[in-house]
């Protein structure tokens, strides 16, 4: 096999399999939002959320009830965060193309806006904005009965002023090289040590093969 073509075999599967790490910063300069809102994530990709601040958390729920959990969805429990603490974060595997939304069930936070989604369907009536607009509506914001669920916890040093490192890109989410154990990919995303590690692998065997 040609070099070129073992090559660019072995980049079409490491991407395909390796994925990247989104992430989203939860309460960033103490507002009650995600940032990003809304993102892409492809099937093996992973949503890492940061909580910056406050005492958020972040819940599935399904399109038509915006401030209450989806059956069997994730629920990252309660986060306080602040200024020179360790930044919890709580990961989910994104395991489908389905569209994931999420909201905070803390007091009225899904009701004052603090809504998200992953991988919203272009095209569609069920918009961000609908459920931001359905979620002011809701009359309860339900905290699920059972937490952390459907990810993962961690911890990331913070920032020294405390802003969990500092302005978002408010499109990519890009991690900040001064706290993350991570190695940054540009815009997109992030690649996991471990996931570089899975890359060096490949290459390992990419140089068997030739
Ligand atoms: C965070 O919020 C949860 C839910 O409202 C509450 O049970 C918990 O005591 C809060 N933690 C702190 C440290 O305020
Ligand atoms: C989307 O469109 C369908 C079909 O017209 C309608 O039944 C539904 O209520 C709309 N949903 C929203 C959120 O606007
Ligand atoms: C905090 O530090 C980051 C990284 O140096 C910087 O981008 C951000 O503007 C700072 N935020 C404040 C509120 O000083
Ligand atoms: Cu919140």
């Amino acid at each position: 096999m040609q070099l070129t073509n073992t090559l660019l075999l072995l980049s079409t599967a490491a991407s395909s399999v390796m994925g990247i790490t989104h992430v989203v910063k939860v309460g960033l300069n103490s507002a009650l939002t995600y940032t990003p809102n809304s993102l892409t994530a492809a099937v093996g990709d992973k949503v890492e959320f940061d909580f910056l601040n406050a005492n958020h958390s972040v819940v599935q729920a399904p399109f038509t009830t915006p401030c209450v959990p989806s059956p069997g969805g994730f629920f990252s429990g309660f986060h306080p965060g602040g200024p020179g603490k360790a930044i919890d974060t709580f990961t989910i595997d994104i395991k489908t193309t389905d569209v994931i939304w999420f909201y905070c069930a803390q007091a009225k936070h899904c009701q004052s806006g603090m809504v998200g989604v992953i991988n919203v369907v272009a095209g569609s009536n069920k918009t961000l904005d609908a459920f931001t607009a359905a979620a002011k509506l809701a009359p309860n914001n339900v905290v699920p009965p059972t937490g952390p669920v459907g990810g993962v916890l961690g911890q990331i040093a913070p920032a020294a002023n405390g802003t969990g490192g500092g302005a978002a890109t408010g499109t990519g989410g890009a991690k900040p090289t001064s706290t993350a154990p991570i190695v940054s990919n540009g815009a997109v995303g992030t690649v996991s040590a471990s996931q570089a590690g899975g890359l060096f692998s490949l290459l390992l065997v990419a140089g068997l093969l030739l």
